[in-house]
Formats: structure tokens, C-alpha cells, sequence
């Protein structure tokens, strides 16, 4: 029996989703975020933030209701798309190979599968390059989204969805446990960051957020009072404030669709070769917001559907722990 090696996966590099209103979505991702238009036709458009010298990080393409398309990582080499294949063909997924020009805009070769976990995932390496914005200061605008960060997923299985990352190649910075160690959440990584992806206990699978770097606190702190401004204060979820994971200074906006976006800045570098894990008790009241703010019940309970090969919603199934339902302090939903 031959070896299949797991492809060496370098980061998340975008996602693309499905909004039901383009001018509407292109107000709140590039007037608002800051995202720069790399491609847009009357249907899509191919966003990236001021620090990506690749075409996108972000996919927006009409469609009649608001879903994930699909989350992709970029794979080290032309030949780790072939070891994806491979891969996840191996763990009996349905896997896609999509050729160079008829797939996304300004990806070449790719492979998209329905994972483990139910989510379509592509694998790429070739992409368009792009421009460096980091210095042209006078197109930064908005929240100022210098690059995507990471995915957070729902899912009803979080030991299932570590193991399978963790088969992937992916380290591990932090979790939440109860008191017998049980896994309500973790955030995994290949990026020297605290993560690229993470996953939230829930009804699943569905997309519960991207995560968008910015480069200072204050610009997390702008993006509230721009929409505060403009009387849109109906689009900030939860926030802004320091997360005790991570230790990140953020905010969560819902766009028009209702997809989830977190402005995020200042986590740390795990590279590490003996970096260790950091686990937080289910019963902290710090772990989701360092200053124990409460958790609103939307931010664990709403998330976006996200799409099979047929183009229909997937299945969801309920989580089998549900952290929400944790008594503790001011975020005792329970
Ligand atoms: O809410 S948490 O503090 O657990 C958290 C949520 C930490 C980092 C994240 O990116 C996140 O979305
Ligand atoms: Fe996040």
C-alpha cells in the first residue's frame, strides 16, 4: 500500500462567498472595510486587503441566498495539489480537480473536496500576484483590512475537527476545555500566527466567521465608530474588545447578508518548533473576552451555510457540547 502524504499547507488564502445583493456587499466589504477591487464583473468581485501581493482574499459572488462557496488554503508547491487529491480521495471525500481558468479568477490549478467536517475546501498554489498597497497610504481607507487572517468553522465534533487538522499538519496554539479536558473549542495553525483556522461548537457544518487582519487597535476601534456614524451600529455584533484567546484586540460585524466578519489585530507568533498549546478553563470568564464581557447569544448560535458540489446548502447537525450553555458569570447563556 502506497503512503499518501497530507499537502504542506502554507496559509488560508480566501474565501468566497455567496451574497444575494453585489452593490450592497461592495458598500460594506470595500467602501466600509477597506478592501481593495482587485477584478469585478456585474456578479463577482475579488477583493484583497493592503498587505496580499496575491489577486484575492476574498471572493463576493451573486447568487440567490447567502452561503459559503467555499474556504481554500494555499499549498507550498504545484505538486502538494496533486498530494491534497490524493489525500482527501483517500479519506473517501468527494474531491474536484478544478483547471487553471475555470475555476476562481486568478487561481490556477486547484482541488476542492468535501472534507471530512463537510466543508468545501480548495487546495491551490498558483495565483495571480499583485500590487504591494502596504505603503500607499492615501487609498488605505475604512477599517483598513491589511490581509485575511483566518476561518473559524462550526462544527458538532471538535475533538473530530482537531484530529483531522492535526493529520493535516497543523499545530495547535489554544483551546477551551471543561474540567475533564473535553475540547469546546481550539484554533490551529500553519502560519506563524495563532491561527488559520478555529472551530466554535455548533450546529455545523456552517461558517461562523473570517477573520481580517488589521494593523493597529485603533483601527478596530475607527471601524465601530464609522458605522456608529453612519447610523449602520446594526452591523456591529459583538466587541470591540480584547479576546483572552489569542489575545487579539477585535470587533465582529455582520454584512448585509448576514456573514460574519472579525476585524482582528495584535495576536502573537507561534513558530516555534515546541511551541505549547495554551488551555483555557470552560469556566474562565476571561477566555472569549479578556475583560469578561458577555458573549451575545447571536455570535454562538447564528453562522452562514455553507455549500456541497451540488450547490445546495449542506446538512447541519447540532453540536454535541454546546459552551453557550456554560453557566459562568456574565456569559452564562445556559
Ligand atoms: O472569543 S475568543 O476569545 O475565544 C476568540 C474568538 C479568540 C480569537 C478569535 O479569532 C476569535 O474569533
Ligand atoms: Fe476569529
Amino acid at each position: 500500500m502506497s503512503t499518501v502524504t497530507a499537502p504542506d499547507v502554507v496559509r488560508a488564502a480566501y474565501a468566497q462567498l455567496v451574497v444575494t445583493d453585489i452593490a450592497k456587499a461592495r458598500w460594506f466589504w470595500v467602501d466600509l472595510l477597506g478592501f481593495h477591487v482587485q477584478y469585478e464583473d456585474a456578479r463577482t468581485l475579488c477583493l484583497r486587503g493592503t498587505d496580499e501581493l496575491t489577486h484575492h482574499s476574498l471572493v463576493l459572488s451573486q447568487g440567490a441566498a447567502a452561503a459559503l462557496n467555499h474556504i481554500a488554503y494555499r499549498v507550498r508547491t504545484p505538486d502538494d495539489v496533486g498530494k491534497a487529491e490524493s489525500y482527501f480521495a483517500r479519506l473517501g471525500c468527494p474531491v474536484r480537480r478544478v483547471r487553471k481558468g475555470s475555476g476562481t479568477q486568478g487561481v490556477g490549478e486547484a482541488v476542492r473536496v468535501i472534507d471530512p467536517l463537510g466543508f468545501p475546501v480548495e487546495f491551490f498554489h498558483e495565483i495571480e500576484q499583485a500590487d504591494r498597497l502596504i505603503q500607499r497610504y492615501d487609498l488605505h481607507h475604512g477599517a483598513q483590512a491589511a490581509r485575511l487572517d483566518h476561518f473559524n468553522l462550526c462544527t458538532p465534533d471538535i475533538p473530530a475537527a482537531y484530529a483531522h487538522y492535526t493529520a493535516l499538519g497543523f499545530g495547535c496554539s489554544e483551546t477551551i476545555e471543561g474540567d475533564a479536558h473535553e475540547l469546546y473549542a481550539a484554533w490551529m495553525y500553519r502560519k506563524q500566527t495563532v491561527h488559520d483556522v478555529a472551530f466554535t461548537g455548533g450546529a455545523g457544518p456552517r461558517l461562523h466567521h473570517v477573520g481580517v487582519a488589521t494593523h493597529e487597535s485603533h483601527h478596530v476601534l475607527h471601524t465601530a465608530d464609522i458605522f456608529g456614524a453612519l447610523h449602520k451600529e446594526h452591523h456591529i455584533e459583538r466587541g470591540p474588545g480584547r479576546h483572552g484567546v489569542s489575545n487579539a484586540f477585535y470587533v465582529y460585524l455582520r454584512d448585509p447578508d448576514g456573514h460574519r466578519v472579525e476585524i482582528y489585530t495584535s495576536d502573537y507568533y507561534t513558530g516555534d518548533p515546541d511551541h505549547e498549546t495554551y488551555r483555557w478553563n470552560v469556566h474562565d470568564d476571561r477566555r472569549r473576552d479578556f475583560w469578561g464581557s458577555a458573549v451575545i447569544e447571536s455570535w454562538y448560535k447564528e453562522a452562514s451555510p455553507v455549500l456541497g458540489f451540488d450547490g445546495l446548502p449542506q446538512m447541519v447537525s447540532d453540536t454535541l457540547l454546546d459552551e453557550s450553555a456554560v453557566r459562568v458569570g456574565a456569559d452564562g447563556l445556559g
